[in-house]
């Protein structure tokens, strides 16, 4: 079964989006409904569909993007004042997009619980 979604067409140029971080590994861009002053998703290149698909051979590269999610926040200044960072799984999770993705938001005080 293809795992291609419009974030693999994002990560391979065919669609823009305003991304802020790349490496080898993960891509970084902002979300096109933005849900914080600062919102971006954090995506492995290679597709995985749902939290449901994590397994100890792909393990360490789910935790790679909490490496930049790490790195964004002290870039964009938001390490002290802190930022959440979410993981929507299937349908009562609120997943849309099935190519797993960290959504980083930051520049505002969140609220708790998400509902
Ligand atoms: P979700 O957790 O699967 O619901 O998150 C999908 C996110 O992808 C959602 O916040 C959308 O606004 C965002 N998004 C995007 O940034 N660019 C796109 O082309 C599409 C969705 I489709």
């Amino acid at each position: 079964m293809s795992q291609e979604t419009i974030f693999t067409k994002i990560i391979n140029r065919e669609i823009p989006a305003d991304i802020v971080y790349e490496d080898d590994l993960s891509l970084a861009f902002k979300d096109i409904n933005p849900q914080a002053p600062f919102h971006v998703l954090i995506i492995p290149k290679t597709p995985i569909a749902t939290i449901n698909d994590v397994t100890e051979e792909n393990s360490a590269l789910v935790g790679h993007l909490y490496v930049v999610a790490a790195k964004l926040a002290k870039q964009f200044g938001f390490s002290e004042d802190g930022f959440r960072v979410v993981m929507n799984c299937n349908d009562h999770g609120g997943q849309t997009v099935y190519h797993i993705h960290l959504h980083m938001l930051a520049g505002k005080e969140m609220g708790w619980p998400p509902y």
